[in-house]
């Protein structure tokens, strides 16, 4: 257990803007032990991220508790049930590792994950998140604009599209002994979506380095579309000039489009999407648009048909 208590904060080298989020990070992080959620058992290696600031693309909405963020989990490489990710991903070992950026661009760069926490300054979002199974979240995120990545490698006139893989290791991840989804998992994005300024690379949440059922060390997080767009633990991220196979897509394209955007009217051919139950609340709310993001992002559709791409 590697949380520190408040009276190891190191003050010296930090401003009174840090020292207050620190505290805040303690008071989330001190309810969440509180509330008995760190059981030995499932113990994460997270580690307290310092001196961050809040996001002017954050929601302000309440945001769902720690518990709940970290044991209500959809991680199929550690199970399918809600609870498995919390109780499995222990065995993920999240270092070494590395981040492969690749594929249509002029300077390829396989990045260690410690240097890439260093190189880009890492903010809080607090970000919706909806799943397409009919639930959604509030979710303080620490990250960074995939963009900032994006600019460094310089992605060539062929970059159309971004792949994004999740790690392959079966004996890590015992979700991936199993058929229940065509290993690895990738995702992708088109790279003026990749590119958006809402879109980033979550490497915390709640001010703590990312537990390994959130997608350790380092997952997207794409907040106007379904959760299963944000890829978690990635190793891999590519620049093609064709539109990627997405995992949820091979395994059921009449479900699960490449576009992914979330739609209350476009239903799931098996279920409405109207409407979501926020975690922790009891009555179900209107599903919107974008899930909420709709001014920031509904130019980049402009043209599309939304049924057809969904
Ligand atoms: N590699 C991988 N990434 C994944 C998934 C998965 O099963 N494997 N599930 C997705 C789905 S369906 C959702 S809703 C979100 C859940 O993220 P969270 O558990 O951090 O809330 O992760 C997405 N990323
Ligand atoms: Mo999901």
């Amino acid at each position: 257990m590697l949380i520190k208590k408040p009276g190891e904060l190191q003050t010296a080298d930090v401003t009174p803007q840090e020292i207050y989020l620190q505290r805040r990070d303690f008071m989330r992080a001190g309810s969440a032990l509180a509330a008995g959620l760190l059981l030995p058992g499932m113990a994460q290696a997270t580690t307290r991220l310092t001196g961050m600031v809040k996001s002017r693309y954050s929601t302000s909405e309440e945001e769902t508790p720690y518990k709940d963020v970290t044991t209500y989990n959809n991680y199929y490489e550690f199970g399918t049930d809600k609870s498995d990710p919390a109780e499995n991903a222990h065995t993920l070992r999240t270092r070494p590792w590395t981040v492969s950026v690749e594929g249509a661009v002029k300077r390829p760069r396989v990045w260690d994950i410690d240097a890439l926490l260093k190189a880009f300054p890492v903010e809080e979002r607090i970000y919706r998140l909806r799943c397409v199974e009919g639930w959604s979240m509030v979710i303080p995120w620490e990250g960074f604009p995939l963009a900032s990545l994006i600019r460094q490698v310089e992605p060539t006139g062929n970059a159309r599209y971004v792949e994004f893989t999740t790690l392959h290791d079966p004996a890590q991840m015992p979700g991936q002994r199993s058929g229940v989804l065509d290993w690895p998992y990738t995702e992708g994005l088109r790279l003026d979506e990749a590119m958006h300024p809402l879109t980033i690379l979550a490497v915390g949440l709640y001010g703590q380095t990312l537990p390994s059922q959130n997608g350790a060390p380092i997952r997207v997080v794409v907040p106007w579309k379904y959760g299963f767009k944000s890829a978690k633990s990635i190793v891999r991220i590519r620049f093609v000039e064709q539109q990627p196979k997405t995992a949820w897509g091979r395994a059921a394209p009449s479900e699960y489009g490449f576009y992914s955007n979330v739609n209350p009217q476009v239903d799931h051919p098996r279920w409405s999407q109207a409407r979501e139950r926020r975690i922790g609340e009891f009555f179900k709310r209107k599903t919107e648009m974008f899930n909420g993001y709709g001014d920031q992002v509904a130019q980049l559709y402009q043209g599309m048909d939304l049924r057809k791409n969904f």
